[in-house]
């Protein structure tokens, strides 16, 4: 029939006659399938949001009303209905449109999101303003249930609930996270069919109270009251009415009719209120729903059957070494305890989590939560191993400062994804952790060469007494050989990899082996290039650093992050702290600026962090 290609706004939807909606909601879930195979992507969630996208779009006037989407990750039917069909091939590609909301791509996208829990907040703001400039749009929040275990979405409730503002919070509840989701919510939520039940019962309870004479209806007011404070011990709305929101639900989220009459109803009421959506996610895909897990964030794979596409795996992951290595560890240290805030696989610890449960805490998306909850296991004497993605770690940066930091407690940052990450974009690239964790006093921050690096980083982290980071990157290691037994490495000492005598090139983490190679590239050119292998950004070597700078006062430093007070200012901060002032010093890495999506090599190429660019720096320093 092809009712997509009809579709170039929302207004184009409006004219689609409801009993054709289910056949475009296949369309849709045909194309995301078919682009996301090619491109990976977030598939899981977007499919199960497919009906929902389209009652949306069908009941309110977007853009002049606002849907936020919490994440954004589910996102790709809205994509589509909202003009960008034409590109949607080029979902997440280098030059293409993004995985996520983005309000500098569309007019529809009402707020750019990618981290989680963010939505209540921002449409309450929306809610806020509109009421201020006397406008009457419509504010809708989409959030997870995933995204609801987080405390920033409590805040944003408490305050709506409070403020009486004209927003709709849909609740898509398919009782995942990225793994199942946990926590006491979540059971909560799951409660759901017990709530079907009591209104069950309490509807018949209520036609037999009011068939008795004369007693019959204020025995009906007592026990609906009764019934109410009852239910509301026992279901799902409880909670959200407390936070004085109306609560409706919970409705199936797949059949658009229903959904279409209860959005246009709620259209209609003001103040506060909550739908409660049950979907399936990967709803219509059969491999996305039978391993919504796998199939939430995903890379290139068969349309068909879902099988996965080989790529060349040459060596382990940065992340299974991590998760490896320290259930390894753990073996013989009873005292590590390892935390992570709703990423099991993500960070590599389902290993730990299958041989230690006892020791293994998801404490949900709830990174602020997480950070102090360690600090209080570190406090008892255990050493907790916090493992979360370098971008998602800084919702908890007061909670390193003021309860790991201050106190200089052993809480270990497992910081993954550090530098550019790729296909997700600004939202995800994890450009500041350098900065932002060696600004700290007492924290101590590592970042490996190499994933047998990674593995002597960790045990360097276990046997130290205070707080401590190593950040790592997305991807696969360089296939290097793993040292047995794993040495610890001495705090603060860099390594001297080869030395030179025309420029000093200083790298850190994943930026070592492209130094290494732009010393062959420049060795070629008749350049002697020395190579060190920082290894902490703080403490810094400074003498070995500050040493070598003496010799050889061309330096150029190389970090896969931002430049402000990230690694290569730890560099000239030292060399002006010893007075040694007569160098040239270039510093490579991302200047002041929120970087784009694409592939990992690509964006290390455009922003000059890669051995060509290091030797054409080299090249040009020496020249001047
Ligand atoms: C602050 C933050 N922490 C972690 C993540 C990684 N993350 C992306 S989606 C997701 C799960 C979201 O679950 P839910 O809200 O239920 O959405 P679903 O994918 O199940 O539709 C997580 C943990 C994130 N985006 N932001």
């Amino acid at each position: 029939m092809n009712l997509l290609n009809r579709i170039n706004s929302p207004k184009d939807l409006k004219k689609i006659p409801r009993e054709d909606l289910p056949e475009l909601a296949r369309e849709i879930r045909q194309r995301i399938v078919d682009v996301v195979s090619k491109t990976g992507g977030h598939l899981a969630s977007s499919l199960g949001v497919v009906e929902l996208t389209i009652a949306l779009h069908y009941v309110f006037d977007v853009p002049e009303d606002k849907i936020i989407w919490d994440v954004g990750h589910q996102g790709y039917a809205h994509k589509l209905l909202t003009g960008r069909q034409d590109r949607f091939h080029t979902l997440r590609q280098h030059g293409g449109i993004s995985g996520f909301p983005k309000i500098t791509e569309s007019p529809f996208d009402a707020f750019t999101t990618g981290h989680s829990s963010t939505s209540i907040s921002a449409a309450l703001g929306l809610a806020t303003a509109k009421g201020l400039k006397s406008e009457s749009s419509k504010i809708i929040a989409v959030i997870g249930d995933g995204s609801m275990t987080a405390g920033l979405a409590f805040e944003g409730l408490n305050q709506a609930g409070d403020s009486k503002k004209d927003m709709i919070v849909i609740l898509n509840d398919n009782d995942l996270s990225i793994a199942p989701n946990v926590g006491a919510l979540s059971s909560l939520l799951s409660r759901t069919f017990s709530a079907k039940y009591l209104q069950d019962l309490k509807r018949e309870f209520g036609d037999f109270l009011l068939s008795l004479p004369k007693i019959g209806p204020d025995a009906y007011l007592f026990a609906k009251r009764a019934e109410e404070s009852f239910k509301a011990f026992v279901t799902p709305g409880m909670l959200f009415e407390g936070f004085n929101f109306d609560y409706y639900g919970p409705i199936k989220g797949h059949r658009l009719n229903h959904l279409i009459d209860i959005l246009t109803n709620m259209k209609k009421l003001d103040g506060p209120v909550l739908l409660h959506v049950i979907t399936q996610k990967g709803k219509g895909y059969a491999p996305a729903e039978k391993n919504p897990v796998y199939f939430h964030g995903v890379g290139c794979f068969e349309a068909e059957t879902g099988a996965k596409l080989s790529g060349q795996k040459t060596a382990p992951t940065y992340t299974e070494v991590f998760g490896n290595t320290l259930a390894e560890m753990a073996e013989t240290d009873e005292k590590i305890i390892a935390v992570t805030a709703a990423m099991p696989e993500g960070t590599g610890l389902i290993p730990f989590s299958k041989k230690f449960p006892d020791r293994f805490f998801d404490v949900g998306i709830a990174e602020q939560h997480g950070v102090t909850f360690a600090a209080g296991l570190a406090m008892e004497g255990l050493k907790p191993v916090v493992a979360i993605y370098s971008t998602f770690l800084q919702r908890a940066y007061d909670q390193i400062v003021h309860d790991v930091c201050l106190e200089s407690l052993p809480v270990i940052f497992a910081v993954d994804r550090g530098g550019i990450v790729g296909e997700d974009g600004p939202t995800h690239h994890g450009l500041f952790d350098l900065c932002y964790l060696r600004s700290l006093p007492n924290m101590t921050v590592m970042a490996p060469k190499d994933e047998n690096e990674l593995r002597r980083m960790i045990a360097t982290a276990i046997a130290y007494p205070g707080p401590i980071a190593f950040r790592y990157p997305r991807g696969c290691g360089l296939g290097v050989a793993m040292d047995s037994p794993i040495e610890p490495i001495d705090i603060g000492k860099g390594e001297l990899l080869a030395d030179g005598r025309d420029v000093l090139i200083l790298a850190i983490g994943s930026t070592v082996a492209d130094a290494m190679e732009a010393r062959r590239m420049l060795t070629k050119k008749g350049v002697d290039a020395a190579v060190v292998n920082c290894r902490f950004v703080k403490p810094l070597d400074a003498g070995l650093i500050c040493g070598l700078a003496e010799r050889i006062p061309n330096i150029i430093t190389v970090e896969d992050g931002l430049l402000q007070g990230g690694f290569g200012s730890a560099v000239l901060e030292a060399l002006n702290d010893q007075d040694i002032h007569n160098v040239r010093v270039k510093r490579l890495g991302i200047d002041d600026r929120f970087i784009e999506h694409g592939p990992i090599r690509t964006l290390r190429a455009r922003y000059g962090l890669d051995a060509e660019a290091i030797a054409a720096e080299a090249v040009s320093m020496l020249r001047q």
